[in-house]
């Protein structure tokens, strides 16, 4: 037995590394070549690898130290054999060629600020988008040239739960758009770049702060776009595919963790400098992926214990054209069929005789108009729903299914569900039971608005305790809507209509109001869903009682 130094290799040029990953701890056994950590420079990372076969003593470094060529990083015990560590391995240099480790040619170095009548270059970076990570641009909004306003629309992005226009921070010409449709934006992420008009004291702070400044805003450099995709594209935060030819950052030792579990390196997010995959987020992949398929999937077929429907080849048929679904749709999709299988659904229908309400309404009209609102039967509705789940607050809960535990609301947010050119949306309007009618149709009418305007913002669709999904203004008898979840009740409302109803002496014409309450039977049982529609009848049949 003989005592080996482990040391660092020829970097190919590089001074001073830093310690990004330690793959080995004391008492292990390596093989000559094994990875016994990785070291990063500014263009790429190393794999330091074993001189021989051994039992690792010590280690002399931790992550975060800086090494260069010759530091002793470790000690291994060896069976005697010939040092290969004197003989100084070359580094597995993975990733980038190694002629990035070149200093980086003059001409790339971002030139300072100059001075340019009375404007300067700015690079457009992403504001912070509600906390949200990764979000595609579904809509470049602007062209290379065009000369814009302060809050012109750049960008059009869309989330899981919204899309929103990304404003522009300035006033003046677009030089270089940065983004293409279909990239994936964070905060600070480089949008584009723009000749913002200054004035004279605004160009001398320009002047003064170049370069340091400009190294940090701005850069046109040709390899713009090529960085922007190899930063952006791989980090996902759901764990979707990368793009095409995108490149898996991880060493040898990580690919042979994720070959070992049988993960896919090209759907895991890098946590690591530069996205690198590192041997925890390969095991937080795993256990994600574990997670999913003890929930179900959303999808159906594997882990939800429901097959999937085999499609037949429609074209054998006739002829047929394929298009991508839209992410508000596969979205949609996921969540309708999540609370289809997740949720025991049942529809307590009702009918509410509105005729007073609508006279009321009606006469409210000349009132509206001065307002510039207009009072539909919503605000009503929103108004008697908000009564019945004070009333009832049976209604107004969560499940915590896996805590065994009821999340009780202490407030009244109600969503509504709006049918827009893009897919259904549900804004939410907060505190309905502190609001007054107008102030109801004015808030919804606006919300609505938004939402076909895609302007929505994900803090306006967050929060519901309960959805309101009228069709009322299209037609319908009547139908069983999917509740929210994790909200337990939904109310659909369909299209009144005049009826004949039975006084105790005579058929009298009434306009009846078709309503649909579907609920989590495992939240609310029907006596109580039979309380909830027959109270919300009583109250739009007499809407005085909505002040009591
Ligand atoms: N019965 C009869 N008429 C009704 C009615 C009802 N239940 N509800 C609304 N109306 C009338 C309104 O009074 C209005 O008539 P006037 O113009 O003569 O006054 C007309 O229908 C249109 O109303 P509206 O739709 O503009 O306004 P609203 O407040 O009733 O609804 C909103 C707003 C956002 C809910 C609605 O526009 C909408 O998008 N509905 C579709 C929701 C949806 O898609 N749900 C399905 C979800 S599951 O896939």
């Amino acid at each position: 037995m003989s005592e080996q130094e482990i040391k660092v290799p020829d970097l190919g040029g590089a001074d001073e590394v830093e310690v990004i990953e330690i793959l080995v701890s004391p008492g292990d056994t390596v093989e000559a070549e094994d990875s016994i950590l990785t070291v990063e420079t500014d263009k790429a990372s190393v794999e330091l690898p074993s001189p021989g076969a051994g039992k690792i003593t010590k280690l002399s470094v931790k992550v975060g130290d800086k090494v260069k060529e010759g530091d002793v990083v470790a000690m291994m015990e060896t069976d005697g054999a010939a040092s290969a560590a004197d003989d100084e391995p070359e580094a597995e240099a993975e990733s980038e060629p190694a002629s990035d480790n070149k200093p980086e040619p003059e001409e790339s170095k971002p030139e300072p600020k100059k001075k340019s009548g009375g404007s300067r270059k700015e690079t457009v970076l992403v504001p912070p988008l509600d906390g949200m990570e990764d979000v595609p641009v579904i809509e470049v909004n602007v062209a290379e040239g065009d000369t814009l306003e302060v809050d012109a629309s750049l960008v059009t992005v869309e989330s899981d739960k919204a899309s929103m226009d990304i404003p522009s921070p300035y006033a003046g010409k677009v030089v270089k758009i940065l983004v293409a449709e279909g990239d994936k934006l964070s905060e600070g992420d480089k949008l584009l770049e723009m000749m913002v008009t200054v004035d004279g004291d605004e160009e001398e702070e320009a002047q003064d702060e170049a370069p340091a400044d400009t190294a940090e805003k701005s850069n046109s450099g040709p390899d713009e776009k090529s960085s922007k995709e190899a930063e952006v594209q791989p980090q996902s935060s759901t764990y979707e595919p990368l793009s095409p030819g995108a490149k898996v950052h991880a060493g040898p030792a990580v690919r042979k963790l994720a070959r070992e579990l049988g993960a896919d390196m090209t759907r895991i997010k890098g946590s690591g400098p530069k996205s690198r995959i590192l041997k925890d987020d390969v095991h937080d992949y795993v256990k994600n992926q574990l997670q999913q398929a003890q929930q179900g999937s959303p999808g159906g077929g594997a882990g939800s214990g429901i097959p999937g429907v085999k499609l037949p080849d429609f074209s054998q048929f006739g002829d047929v054209e394929r298009e991508p679904m839209s992410r508000m749709m596969a979205v949609t999709a996921t969540n309708m069929q999540r609370s289809w299988l997740n949720v025991p659904h049942v529809t307590q229908f009702e009918d509410a005789d509105i005729s007073d309400m609508e006279a009321f309404r009606k006469s409210q009209k000349t009132a509206g108009e001065k307002k510039g609102v207009k009072m539909t039967p919503l605000p009503f509705i929103l108004k008697a729903c908000a009564v019945a789940l004070a009333e009832l607050p049976q209604f107004n809960v969560s499940l915590d299914m896996e805590r065994k535990e009821v999340v009780h609301k202490q407030f009244i947010h109600i969503g509504i569900a709006v049918d827009t050119p893009n897919g259904l949306m549900v804004p939410v309007i907060r505190d309905v039971d502190q609001k007054g009618l107008w102030e109801l149709a004015a808030e919804s009418a606006e919300l609505a608005q938004k939402a076909r305007d895609r302007k929505l913002k994900p803090a306006e669709m967050q929060g519901a305790c309960f959805t309101i999904t009228s069709l009322g203004g299209i037609g319908g008898t009547a139908f069983t809507p999917i509740v929210n979840t994790p909200e337990v009740a939904i109310l659909g409302v369909s299209r009144a209509a005049m009826k004949p109803v039975w006084d105790g002496s005579e058929f009298q014409p009434r306009l009846m109001l078709p309503l649909s309450l579907s609920y989590d039977h495992r939240a609310v049982n029907g006596a109580d869903a039979a309380r909830f529609t027959t109270l919300l009848s009583q109250l739009l049949g007499d809407i005085r009682t909505l002040l009591l």
